[in-house]
């Protein structure tokens, strides 16, 4: 088999691409290790920005996100039992996110490129890249129980943080940053009501909590707790009690409660990889960058990210220019080092870390205290939340 561009996952970002080459006539095959079923059964990112809505909106796939995402314009710090509203659209001349859950924009996705009739191999196992340093890569996997080779002209690495791209380049052309985070994320999904109109972050004694959603019936809440801890270690009245015990009064009395449809423990971290362009490979979206899901930006990352590398084979095939695949990198980093920094720093402010002492807690409850009383506090909140323009990774300033 021949294509233009081999895509590596089936997630958001290869979907995303697949779907912005195909509008302009480029020919992809994707390669999913897993079923499509697996992919949609993940749970995981909440909160969509604008720009991302506006690239989902470019993919033709936004119908049903406008239908049934939900438009918030501010957000909830509760801190030492108080509330403290972030109003985003005051503090960002009118900016907001939508709120609609991955698992749907995945969804809607999978929909548009079944009927592009763009062929996508799911439980494609051992996918094999070779000769990507050069000017004819290909790529071997197998599926039915034959090895299929795909010759192409270039490959998207949109295989995830543990996927096989970006561990197949060699160590010494590529520099890697991580941060481990010494907690996890317990995320449950329920069909309850939200417990508040808005998203609620908690920063309690007993540690990080956030009250998130996917609609006005279901409702998606998640805890700090211990990296040692496993799902198995909470029942549902565990984590509803634990939750609880994080809200203030109202908040607690408002809680509807019910049986978890999803329960899983996220590692968190902080992690880059550089550059994200290997000859004819290149990385996007979380085989090339995680961040602590805190800010809300994996997922309009892994956007962006495929927007840019969209644009940039367009112009290879369309103007014979490679100008934008050799800025590919340069662009998305810089975008993404903002981002990275932002949930790096909501993530040390809202979170209990246990190997701290009392002198940091101190200084954590000082920085809340600016920032929830002061007009540039917040607003630096609010501009970071909101995120950066599409033409940020343009810009020169
Ligand atoms: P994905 O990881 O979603 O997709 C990669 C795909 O590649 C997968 O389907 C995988 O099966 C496939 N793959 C892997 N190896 C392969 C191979 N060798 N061959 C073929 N296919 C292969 N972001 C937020 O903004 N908010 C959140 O709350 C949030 N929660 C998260 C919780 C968890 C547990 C995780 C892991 C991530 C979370 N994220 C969150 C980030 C998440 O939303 C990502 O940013 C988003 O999934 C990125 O999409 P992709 O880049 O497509 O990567
Ligand atoms: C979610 O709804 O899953 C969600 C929302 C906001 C975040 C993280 C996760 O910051």
């Amino acid at each position: 088999m021949r294509t233009q561009v081999v895509i590596v996952g089936a997630g958001p970002s290869g979907l995303l691409l697949g779907q912005l080459l195909h509008q302009a006539g480029i020919d992809n095959v994707i390669l999913e290790r897993q079923s499509a079923e697996y992919v949609l059964g993940r749970i995981r990112a909440g909160v969509l920005e604008q720009v991302a809505v506006d690239i989902l909106d470019e993919a033709g796939v936004g119908q049903r996100m406008h239908a049934e995402g939900l438009p918030h314009e501010g957000f909830d710090l509760l801190v030492d039992g108080q509330r403290h509203r972030i109003d985003l659209a005051r503090l960002t001349g009118g900016r907001r996110v939508l709120v609609y859950g991955q698992t749907e924009v995945t969804r809607d996705l999978m929909a548009a490129r079944a009927a592009s009739g763009q062929t996508t191999v799911y439980e494609a196992a051992n996918v094999t890249l070779h000769d990507f340093d050069g000017e004819r890569p290909w790529v071997t996997y197998a599926h039915g129980g034959q090895t299929h080779r795909i010759d192409t002209d270039f490959i998207a690495g949109c295989d995830g943080f543990h996927g096989v791209c970006r561990a197949s380049v060699p160590r010494s052309a590529i520099t890697e940053y991580e941060k481990v985070y010494p907690f996890g994320w317990l995320g449950l999904l329920s069909d309850t009501p939200p417990v508040h109109h808005e998203l609620i972050y908690v920063n309690s004694p007993r540690g990080f909590a956030l009250c998130s959603m996917r609609s006005r019936t279901r409702s998606r809440y998640y805890l700090q707790v211990p990296l040692t801890d496993k799902v198995e270690d909470w029942s549902d009245a565990a984590f509803w009690d634990e939750l609880r015990r994080r809200l203030d009064p109202a908040a607690a009395e408002a809680l509807v409660t019910g049986p978890a449809l999803e329960k899983s423990i996220a590692p968190l971290r902080s992690f880059v990889s550089e550059p994200m362009r290997f000859g004819r490979l290149l990385l996007a979206g979380d085989a090339a960058h995680i961040v602590p899901p805190t800010g809300a930006k994996g997922l309009n990352l892994a956007a962006t990210d495929v927007k840019y590398l969209a644009d940039a084979l367009i112009e290879h095939y369309r103007e014979r220019s490679d100008a934008g695949l050799n800025t590919y990198s340069e662009r998305c980093l810089r975008r993404i080092w903002r981002a990275e920094r932002f949930s790096w720093w909501f993530t040390r402010l809202m979170h209990r870390f246990p190997n701290e002492g009392e002198i940091e807690h101190k200084f954590q409850q000082a920085e809340l205290d600016y920032l929830l009383h002061s007009e540039a506090g917040a607003r630096t909140i609010a501009e970071n939340y909101v995120g950066l323009p599409l033409d940020f990774g343009l810009r020169r300033a």
